[in-house]
């Protein structure tokens, strides 16, 4: 689930089409892929000073949400390489929705235990026998080597064609995760990893005395109608039940 991208190709701010092909295969059968040298390390430089001093200002919690520079240069929103693969799983009409840095500090206590997986995004019809293509990609981009030691992300490859059935038990990943083979998304400063949303990861202990940073980036395919709803009037809301109510919902 790993390619390394050739100096051509980073010349010319393009992946070849073999290594596409690879990409967008990988994301649909692993539902992960990490392009090697995928990001300049000047900019990641930047922002490792950037999130130095978040770290020095105690600003770690509301780092969750970024939007702001470093953290937003194009380099990182639209890196032409996991952009490719983004357009030729999703196609081209696809939209930002989050800039965030998930963080894993170092276990200074000795009390950081490995967590139950989750999903970032479910099925969209969770209570059909039946996966539907990727509509939504998360990009995670390492601040710093990632290793075995300084808690990777640890993934659950094929976990996003898993249905769950009955649907409910997408609440108990952790116990079912036990029975099924997991990896460490291990890589170097200069990588990224592409996620379906849909796939099962988790964070895991930092057994190192240096923080371990990642951006985390999420891209939607824009689908048909999911944004428009009626304009009703909080006038004529009062009146109406809660049902009719929730037909105006956006979550
Ligand atoms: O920090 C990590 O390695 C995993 C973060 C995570 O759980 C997430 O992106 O939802």
């Amino acid at each position: 689930m790993r390619i390394q991208l050739t100096d051509v190709e980073r010349t010319d701010g393009k992946m070849c089409a073999d290594h596409l092909d690879l990409a967008v295969r990988l994301l649909r059968e692993v539902g992960a892929v990490i392009l090697e040298n995928a990001v300049p390390l000047e900019i990641l430089r930047e922002a490792q000073a950037a999130y130095s001093e978040i770290i020095r200002r105690g600003m770690i919690r509301k780092a969750r949400h970024v939007v702001q520079m470093p953290f937003l240069h194009h380099q990182f929103i639209t890196n032409p390489f996991s952009l490719q693969v983004i357009e030729a799983a999703m196609g081209k009409k696809i939209a930002l929705f989050r800039c965030g840095i998930h963080n894993i500090p170092p276990d200074v206590d000795g009390k950081q235990i490995e967590k139950a997986p989750h999903r970032d995004g479910n099925h969209l019809f969770p209570e059909l026998q039946c996966v539907l293509p990727v509509t939504g990609i998360y990009v995670d981009i390492p601040l710093v080597d990632f290793l075995a030691e300084n808690g990777a992300t640890k993934i659950w490859p094929g976990s996003h064609l898993i249905m769950d059935s009955p649907p409910e038990d997408v609440r108990y990943l952790g116990e079912r995760s036990k029975h099924l083979p997991a990896v460490q998304a291990v890589m170097p400063l200069g990588s990224l990893i592409l996620r379906d949303m849909r796939l099962w990861h988790v964070g895991m202990p930092n057994k190192t005395d240096t923080h371990r940073p990642m951006l985390d980036i999420g891209y939607g395919r824009v689908l048909p109608h999911t944004g428009e709803r009626l304009r009703v009037s909080e006038e004529i809301k009062q009146h109406w039940s809660e049902a009719a109510k929730k037909l105006l919902r956006t979550g």
